[in-house]
C-alpha cells in the first residue's frame, strides 16, 4: 500500500487509486457460507492464514477485541476475588497421564515437544490442552485448611489441541487463546453457586458485547465434560448452516479431581474433607461466532461495543472545493468523538478514493460512517451511514456526540434483535421421530421432549450420522417450557423427562 507523498503528482496519484479497484468479497453469505466466512476473515483483516494448518495470525483488529472482551471478564471475576496466575505451557507424561480417565479420549490431541536441537529429549513433553494436570497439585500442596478455601485462580493464556477435523478460523484451530479458571471451595453450595454465576458473565460477554444471543443450559450427560460433575454451558446458533455452537462452558468438577490430586484439607471440626472444584472457560472463538452472526454480503459488522474503530471519518473533497478546510473538519470531528469517549478515526490517505474507502471501512465493519464534502462542510453538518442497515442521515455538528452516542447504542441493540429474530426462526419444537428428522434437515434449533437417557442420545446420534454430521444435545435450557403430563420422548417413546435442543453442532 502506497503511503502518502507530497511529491507525487495528480496524475500518478489518480492512477494509483485506479488500481485499487478490487475490493469486495467473491463469495455469498447464503450461498457459500464456508468460503465466505474464511474470505471476509482475512479480507476484513481479523485472521491471516500461517503455513501450519489450522493456526492462525489474529490481526489487531481481532486483538482488539479480544482485549475488550478481556477487560470485561478480567474486572468482573476480580470482583469474585479470583486471582490471575500463569502455570507453564508444558507437561510431563507424568503428570499428564495421572489423571487417565478424563484424558484417554482427549489423547489424540495432545502435542509433544520431543527433540531440543538434533537430540531427542531424555523426557518428551506435552504443551498444555487445559491446565488441570498442571495446576491441580499445586493445588494439593497450597491447601491444607479451611482457612485457605476458596482458592479462586484463573489464567490467561494459550493452549494447543493438534484436532484432525477441518480447521476453521476462531472456530476449530490447533492453538488458541482463551482464560481458564480452576476453582475449589468446602462445600458444594459454594461450588454450585460459582457455576451460575461464571455462566451469567459468559451469558452478558455474548448478548451485551457481542450482540448474540444465547442459551444457557445443562450438558446431557454424554455431552458433558467427562471429568466433571455437571457441565453448563452457553450455546449460540448459526442461521445460515443450521448449526449449534458451545459458546463457553463452566463446569462443576465436583471432588473427581479432588480424590485423583489429593486435594485435601481440614475442616472447621478438624475432620479430614476433600474439596469441591469447579473449572471454566471461553476462547477467542467467541469472535467466530461474532463473525458467522452479524457478517454479510460487504463483509464483516462489528457491534459498537466491541469494534476497535466505531466511527471511521471519511472526507469526501470535490474538485474544487476547499480539501484543507474538509481534512481539518474532519479532524476536529475526530477530536471531538475521541474526547468524548468513543473510538474514532480519520481515513486522510490521499491515494484511494472516497468510494473505495467506503468499502474497506465496510468491509471490516466499523458501525459508523461519517462523511464530510464541502456541502457538509456549509451547513455545519455531518453525514452519517450505519453500517447494519445502510441508513443515512445528517446530522449537526453541533449535536454530534448525543447523536452518535444514541446511534451507536441503537446499532448495538438492534444487531442483538436482528440475531434473536433469526434465531427465534430456526427454533422448531418438535414432538415426533418424523418431526424430528423434517426439522434437521431444515437447519433448525429443535427443541423436543427427552427422556434424558445416554444410550436414547446414542441411539439418535446413530440414527443421524450422514455426511453433515450427526445430530446430538446442545443443551437443556434452564429456562423450561411447560411439560405436559404424558408428554413422550421424541426418540424413544417413553415418558419424557424435560425439554432440551437438539441439533447438528460445530
Ligand atoms: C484435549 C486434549 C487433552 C478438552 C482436551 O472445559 C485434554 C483435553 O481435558 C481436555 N480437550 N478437554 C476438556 C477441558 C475441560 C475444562 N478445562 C478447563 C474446560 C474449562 C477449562
Amino acid at each position: 500500500m502506497a503511503t502518502s507523498n507530497t511529491d507525487t503528482s495528480n496524475a500518478a496519484r489518480k492512477k494509483e487509486v485506479k488500481k485499487e479497484t478490487r475490493l469486495g468479497l467473491t463469495y455469498k453469505k447464503d450461498k457459500d457460507f464456508g468460503e465466505w466466512y474464511s474470505e471476509v476473515c482475512v479480507a476484513g483483516e481479523m485472521i491471516e492464514y500461517y503455513d501450519i494448518s489450522g493456526c492462525y495470525i489474529l490481526r489487531p483488529w481481532t486483538m482488539a477485541i479480544w482485549e475488550t472482551l478481556q477487560a470485561f471478564f478480567d474486572a468482573e471475576i476480580k470482583k469474585m476475588n479470583v486471582k490471575n496466575v500463569y502455570f507453564p505451557l508444558f507437561v510431563t507424561e507424568n503428570v499428564l497421564q495421572k489423571e487417565k480417565d478424563h484424558i484417554e479420549g482427549f489423547a489424540p490431541e495432545v502435542a509433544w515437544v520431543t527433540k531440543s536441537g538434533q537430540s531427542e529429549m531424555e523426557i518428551p513433553i506435552a504443551i498444555r490442552p487445559t491446565s488441570e494436570t498442571v495446576m491441580y497439585p499445586y493445588y494439593s500442596k497450597w491447601i491444607r485448611g479451611h482457612r485457605d478455601l476458596p482458592l479462586k485462580l484463573n489464567q490467561w493464556c494459550n493452549v494447543v489441541r493438534w484436532e484432525f477435523s477441518h480447521p476453521t478460523p476462531f472456530i476449530r484451530s490447533r492453538e488458541f487463546l482463551w482464560q481458564e479458571g480452576h476453582t475449589a471451595f468446602a462445600t458444594q453450595d459454594e461450588a454450585d453457586q460459582e457455576v451460575l454465576e461464571i455462566l451469567e458473565l459468559y451469558r452478558r460477554i455474548y448478548e451485551e458485547f457481542l450482540a448474540i444471543p444465547v442459551i444457557k443450559g445443562k450438558k446431557s450427560e454424554l455431552e458433558k465434560f467427562a471429568g466433571g460433575f455437571y457441565t453448563t454451558s452457553v450455546e449460540a446458533f448459526i442461521p445460515n448452516t443450521g448449526r449449534g455452537i458451545q459458546g463457553a462452558t463452566s463446569h462443576c468438577l465436583g471432588q473427581n479431581f479432588a480424590k485423583m490430586f489429593e486435594i485435601n484439607f481440614e475442616n472447621e471440626k478438624g475432620e479430614k474433607a476433600m474439596v469441591w472444584q469447579n473449572s471454566w472457560a471461553y476462547s477467542t472463538r467467541t469472535i467466530g461466532v461474532m463473525v458467522m452472526v452479524h457478517g454479510d454480503d460487504k463483509g464483516l459488522v462489528l457491534p459498537p461495543k466491541v469494534a476497535s474503530v466505531q466511527v471511521i471519518v471519511i472526507p469526501v473533497p470535490y474538485k474544487d472545493a476547499d480539501t484543507q478546510a474538509i481534512f481539518d473538519a474532519c479532524r476536529s470531528t475526530v477530536d471531538t468523538l475521541c474526547k468524548a469517549g468513543f473510538r474514532a478515526e480519520v481515513d486522510l490517505r490521499d491515494n484511494y478514493s472516497p468510494g473505495w474507502k467506503y468499502s474497506h471501512w465496510e468491509m471490516k465493519g466499523v458501525p459508523l460512517r461519517i462523511e464530510i464534502g464541502p456541502k457538509d462542510l456549509a451547513n455545519k453538518q455531518v453525514r452519517v451511514v450505519c453500517r447494519d442497515n445502510g441508513a443515512k442521515m445528517d446530522i449537526p455538528m453541533h449535536s454530534l456526540v448525543e447523536q452518535v452516542k444514541e446511534i451507536l447504542s441503537n446499532i448495538q441493540e438492534s444487531l442483538f434483535n436482528a440475531a434473536k429474530q433469526k434465531r427465534e426462526a430456526c427454533v422448531k419444537v418438535i414432538n415426533t421421530w418424523d418431526e424430528f428428522i423434517a426439522a434437521l434437515n431444515n437447519k433448525k434449533l429443535i427443541l423436543a421432549p427427552w427422556c434424558d437417557e445416554e444410550d436414547v442420545e446414542k441411539d439418535v446420534k446413530a440414527r443421524t450420522k450422514g455426511e453433515h454430521g450427526a445430530a446430538k444435545t446442545l443443551c437443556t435450557p434452564f429456562d423450561q417450557p411447560r411439560l405436559p403430563e404424558g408428554t413422550l420422548c421424541f426418540a424413544s417413546g417413553k415418558p419424557a423427562k424435560k425439554w432440551t435442543y437438539w441439533g447438528r453442532s460445530y
